[in-house]
């Protein structure tokens, strides 16, 4: 009769909560369960406590083992550590237990023993055994009655934790999916690109490392271009392999001679996946977690496989652009960025220049009396002389100046960071190495003389604005030019504007 009150009591506890509650204030024993095994501890020390059982104990079937391992034991009102496995035999009154077939099964000798399967939705998943040890009390109907109900609450609880837990995973995964496609798309530039996907990866997707092999541009041989670490280290070893078969696994995976994306050696913990449009091979993405020895599970195989898509795409649209970008930004003959491009550049350097209160130098250089060249030797020649002049310019100017055709036979040298002293000695260099060494005709031999006229301004020393930059380097320039040529001058408020 107590018992009986007892469970309509909990039946009542379980009833009077909502569905919209968290499961755990549903349940008294779902105390703030952190994982699984919380749970079950709180549980199971409820169970015991409420039934005045002395040991509780939850097993699961395991089917890589095909055996029911115990993921928690309770012993009274103490967690117990330690493994313990049932093997399920044919035929035995366990198995007809977990076939359904029967409700319960208790054993009275030597010690009180029940076993109740938990089941859900018609399948049983694990069981619940209960021990008296200590006390001699067998187990009666009503016991019975309360462990299935008990039983029961317990498996409708976990099977919701467990699809709770595997639609996180779902949407975990799918984040991720979309944060490495957003990092493809983050820029259109190769290198830039193939970093943030690799870095994406290792952080979205947890793998120790990841590099990412390309095809070369003669098509002869896979390189690596990028390895990218936990710890954010770019390997700097490269690799580079022929592409033939036999010679690398990854090279027969390229050129179809297997169609598994695992490399037998290395089992689990590495894969690697071919970057290919669908009618080129572009490289390959690898992954691995040979450190932490974590197995790649198939689902992030899926997403990989997916990744991999989009990047070979992406990569073959960066090759295309990037040849595009390099055809468009410098000029043909010189190989200089072309005045498009460098006033784009030049507006980006301003804006530094006037955010961090620096400097910012332009020289504007131009060929005296070039014209007479082309007249009297040809134009070829006077191509020649062009290139050879642009050529001595990049030789000289510093790695971060900016070097443009500004047409004709003038040329812009922008020098960031740089204060018109400093700006001065560079265009005293750049006059020295054209001025100085004369031009040898390849066809002939014949020595050409030069000359040539540099003007140099500064922001903000002579000019506030891009344009007025520009002006004033070229007024400084007009000066030299009717000033009998061939020597630097930096701008200066005495020299009267061109109009
Ligand atoms: P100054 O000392 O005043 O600068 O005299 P200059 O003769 O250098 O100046 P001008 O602007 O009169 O002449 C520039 C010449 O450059 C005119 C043009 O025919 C020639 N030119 C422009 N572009 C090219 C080119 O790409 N190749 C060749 N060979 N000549 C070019
Ligand atoms: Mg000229």
């Amino acid at each position: 009769m107590k018992e009986k009150r007892a469970l309509q009591r909990i039946r009542e506890q379980f009833q009077k909560y909502s569905v919209q509650e968290p499961v755990r204030q549903r349940r008294p024993w779902v105390a703030v369960p952190k994982g699984q095994s919380d749970l079950l501890a709180s549980a199971l020390l409820y169970l015991c406590e409420w039934m005045a059982i002395d040991r509780a104990a939850v097993f699961l079937l395991d089917s890589t083992h095909g055996a029911l391992m115990a993921r928690q034991l309770v012993d009274g009102k103490e967690v117990l550590a330690g493994e313990e496995e049932i093997a399920i035999l044919p035929n035995s009154a366990l198995s007809r237990l977990m076939a359904g077939k029967r409700a319960e099964l208790v054993i009275q000798n030597p010690i009180s023993t029940a076993y109740v399967p938990l089941r859900a939705f018609g399948v049983s998943f694990g069981l619940l055994r209960v021990e008296n040890v200590r006390q001699k009390r067998e187990y009666d109907e009503r016991d019975i009655a309360l462990l299935k109900d008990f039983a029961h609450e317990l498996s409708m609880v976990l099977r919701a934790m467990e699809m709770a837990a595997s639609e996180r995973d779902q949407v975990a995964q799918m984040q991720a999916l979309h944060e490495v496609s957003n990092a493809i798309f983050r820029s259109v530039r190769l290198d830039e690109m193939l970093k943030s996907v690799a870095q994406s990866l290792i952080h979205q997707l947890g793998f120790d490392r990841t590099r990412i092999y390309l095809i070369n541009r003669e098509g002869d041989h896979l390189e690596s271009v990028l390895t990218l670490d936990q710890r954010g280290h770019e390997a700097v070893e490269k690799e580079s392999f022929p592409m033939k078969r036999g010679v690398h696994p990854m090279v027969d995976l390229i050129l179809g001679k297997t169609g598994d994306e695992r490399i037998e050696k290395y089992q689990r913990t590495i894969v690697f996946l071919p970057l290919r449009t669908r009618d080129e091979n572009m490289g390959v993405l690898m992954v691995d977690n040979l450190l932490s020895q974590q197995e790649i599970p198939p689902e992030q195989i899926t997403i990989l496989t997916a990744i991999a898509g989009q990047l070979g795409m992406a990569i073959k649209n960066a090759r295309l652009f990037q040849g595009v970008e390099e055809l468009s930004i410098t000029d043909g003959l010189t190989g200089l960025y072309l005045m498009r491009y460098f006033k784009q550049r030049l507006k980006e350097e301003f804006y530094r220049a006037e955010r961090t209160h620096g400097h910012l130098s332009m020289m504007i250089l131009d060929i005296d009396h070039f014209k007479r060249f082309n007249d009297t030797h040809g134009h070829q020649t006077g191509d020649i002389i062009l290139s050879t002049v642009a050529e001595r310019i990049l030789t000289n100017a510093r790695k971060v100046d900016l070097t443009a055709r500004y047409g004709g036979d003038e040329f812009v040298i922008l020098l960031p960071d740089t204060a018109a002293e400093d700006a001065l000695l560079l265009a005293e260099r750049l006059h020295q190495a054209i001025s100085g060494i004369p031009v040898r005709l390849p066809a002939t031999g014949a020595l050409l003389q030069l000359t040539t006229s540099i003007g140099v301004a500064t922001y903000p020393t002579h000019a506030a604005s891009i344009e007025e930059l520009i002006k004033r380097a070229d007024e400084a320039l007009y000066w030299i030019k009717s000033h009998g040529r061939n020597r630097i001058r930096l701008y200066s408020f005495e020299i009267p504007a061109k109009v």
